[in-house]
């Protein structure tokens, strides 16, 4: 090591420090009896590297030297690790290159021979978020957007799933449907009009798309103000550290890091005339006429949102399902969601599968014939359509990225992303975030949310992890159904049944009494951990406004809220909300839920609150 001057000015021992960073292989600023400086000098060591070390305790102006370390990394603890002039950070930094194999590239003096620092795949909720991020954190990034046009032709721009065919449109078109049945109940609140109240798709249609054209826009914006790079292209890995974009000429581009977050797009059913006539929610919101009379296949939530909204812009529509609504989700909240969508008109033709859909004529929309077997007979039906809608689940894009080229591991059965909990993906240097990983929540806040800690945890020195547990979520049916935490099944096969409480309540929104709809089709449960002091583990409520008060719910949970605490506060009376909080909810007994206690239900829950006494009489006289 040689000397450096005392005493020469700070701009001097500035220039003096990059001296060091520059003119050796690894720097390292230490001081002698720091536990992890000795730690990163071990590994060094063990690595056969040379390591050129000032020991900043032993040095007369060491405190000046942290001071100007700060102020060029922004760092002022130590160790302070460069390799090949570039900064590493501390020991966990350090350490975590060495796991992901990047301290090896700095040491080989690859990694300046890189373009960018990181490089994402997929424009959608999480890439966009963990781009902006990396990119407030210095770092150099480009995004890689593309998307491959369905079957009819129907595209979109920038945002991904979420924003153009996904939670965006899908909440505006059921708060259409909602609206709806609002203008109905206006009448009973003594609201008149005498024109005849009808819906107009492409009205509707026009103002949705026109909201999303500014989120891509505004998008496209936040990209630029926060210099993130944004190529409009479809990306395949060719080497490990190298991406193609085939669009034009083709175009290669390097990075350290890649994040894979290409999303899912809907599934066809492969059977004749499904890609030809059919459409799936990618074509549904920017359908340019009505559906007409419509057909959904499957159940699951996209079926069972679209059909509903569909249904509350009073088209005729039936839904086609193969074995039960919401797999999955609390059962016994899902058929009451699908109850309440059967008595508002939504068909449901259970236990059949399409087999073939074939055209009889064309047209805006045309005329479709369906023909579908029973699951469990010979059965066969036959139905005519104005438009079938796909949405029986969606494939994971990781097909055709190029993963084989690199060697990341996806699961052959459904084209998932196995990652570590770090969304680390089985190559050190790629990662996974969003709706390709396995086993994690299909979800826009969740794959943000992975993102964005993800960035922070690669650039920052970060250490907070996603928490997969106890996601709140919402299915928007025309009954919106929110839920947090287990479903009673899964409670009962995780922790037997003797080992839980089910508190639960149905009930009659006030807002429902005047106009004298939906009585006692509410319904809230509460499922205890009586092992853990009575903890929630699930919550479920179908009602109005199920977002709104799912959400809050979700933050007791996180605070791991017991029953104790929810019976102890105070309800928002008169909101639908408060049935959550009651210290009234009744344990869970199987007669309760038949339909013949519904008049005991009702009366017992409108005596816990008082000047409501006119309620339990429309009670008495509905049931
Ligand atoms: P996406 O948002 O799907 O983004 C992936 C992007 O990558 C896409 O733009 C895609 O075109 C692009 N891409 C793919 N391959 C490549 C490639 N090789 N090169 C370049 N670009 C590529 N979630 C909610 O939280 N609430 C809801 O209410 C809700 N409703 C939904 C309703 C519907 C009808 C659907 C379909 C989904 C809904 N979701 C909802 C789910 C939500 O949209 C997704 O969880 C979320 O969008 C996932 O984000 P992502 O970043 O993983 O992928
Ligand atoms: P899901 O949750 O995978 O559900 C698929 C649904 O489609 C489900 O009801 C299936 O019935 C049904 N299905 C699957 N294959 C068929 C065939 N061949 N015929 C008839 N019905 C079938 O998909 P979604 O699209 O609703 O949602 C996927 C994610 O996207 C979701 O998590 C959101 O985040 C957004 P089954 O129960 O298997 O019998």
């Amino acid at each position: 090591m040689p000397p450096i001057e005392k005493d020469t000015g700070k701009n001097e021992l500035k220039s003096q420090i990059q001296q060091l960073i520059d003119s050796n292989q690894v720097m390292v600023f230490s001081k002698s009896y720091c536990p992890y400086c000795v730690k990163v000098k071990d590994l060094f060591k063990e690595l056969n590297v040379e390591c050129n070390v000032v020991e900043l305790d032993l040095i007369e102006d060491g405190t000046t030297y942290q001071e100007m370390l700060l102020e060029m990394t922004g760092q002022k603890s130590v160790p302070n690790v460069f390799i090949n002039k570039m900064h590493v950070g501390g020991c966990d930094k350090t350490m975590q290159a060495h796991e992901d194999g990047s301290l090896k590239q700095l040491l080989s003096g690859d990694a300046e021979a890189y373009e960018y620092d990181l490089i994402v795949i997929g424009g959608g909720s999480g890439g966009l978020a963990c781009s902006k991020e990396a990119a407030m954190l210095g770092k150099k990034v480009m995004v890689l957007d593309y998307v491959v046009p369905t079957p009819k032709g129907t595209t979109w721009g920038l945002g991904g799933t979420c924003v153009n065919v996904g939670c965006i449109p899908k909440k505006l078109m059921h708060q259409t449907a909602v609206l709806g049945t609002a203008m109905q109940d206006a009448r009973k609140f003594g609201w008149e009009f005498s024109e005849t109240v009808k819906h107009n798709w492409d009205t509707m249609k026009t103002a949705v798309n026109n909201y999303i054209g500014s989120l891509n826009w505004g998008y496209r914006v936040a990209l630029r103000d926060k210099s993130v790079e944004y190529i409009n292209a479809y990306a395949e890995f060719i080497e490990p550290h190298k991406a193609t974009n085939k669009r034009g000429k083709e175009t290669f581009y390097t990075a350290a890091k890649f994040i894979l977050a290409t999303g899912e797009r809907p599934r066809y059913l492969g059977i004749p005339g499904d890609k030809e006539y059919c459409i799936t929610s990618d074509d549904l919101f920017s359908l340019p006429h009505s559906p007409g009379k419509t057909l959904v296949i499957g159940a699951s939530y996209v079926a069972l949102e679209c059909g509903g909204f569909l249904a509350g812009l009073g088209l005729d529509v039936t839904v086609m399902v193969r074995s039960i609504l919401l797999r999955g989700f609390d059962q016994d909240m899902a058929n009451r969601a699908g109850e309440h969508m059967e008595e508002h008109g939504v068909k449901f033709l259970r236990k059949y599968v399409p087999v073939k859909v074939e055209e009889l004529e064309a047209g805006t929309p045309g005329r479709l014939k369906v023909t579908a077997k029973s699951t469990e007979s010979d059965e066969i039906f036959e139905g005519e359509y104005n438009t079938v809608l796909i949405a029986v689940g969606r494939d994971a894009c990781t097909d055709k990225v190029g993963l084989d080229k690199i060697g990341v591991k996806v699961n052959p059965k459904n084209g998932k992303i196995p990652v570590n909990d770090e969304e680390q993906t089985n190559v050190p240097h790629v990662y996974a975030i969003g709706d390709i990983l396995e086993g994690k929540w299909e979800l826009t806040p969740v794959a943000i949310q992975a993102g964005k800690l993800l960035a922070r945890r690669l650039y920052k020195g970060a250490t907070l992890k996603c928490d997969y547990i106890n996601v709140p979520t919402t299915v928007f049916t025309p009954m919106e159904y929110g839920s947090c935490g287990l479903s009673e099944e899964k409670a009962t096969e995780l922790y037997g049944q003797d080992n839980l409480e089910v508190y639960h309540s149905l009930f009659w929104p006030l807002e429902f009494t005047v106009p004298g709809r939906d009585n006692n089709r509410c319904y809230g449960k509460i499922i205890c951990n009586k092992l853990d002091n009575d903890r929630v583990i699930g919550f479920h409520y179908l009602g109005p406004n199920a977002g709104e008060v799912t959400q809050g719910f979700g933050v007791a949970m996180k605070c791991g809220a017991t029953k104790e605490q929810l019976d102890g506060t105070i309800g928002i009376h008169p909101t639908c909300a408060e049935v959550e909080v009651d210290a009234g909810h009744y344990r869970y007994q199987k007669s309760r839920i038949q339909k013949s206690c519904v008049v005991e239900t009702t009366v017992l829950k409108y005596y816990s609150f008082s000047g409501l006494v006119t309620q339990i009489r429309v009670g008495i006289v509905f049931c």
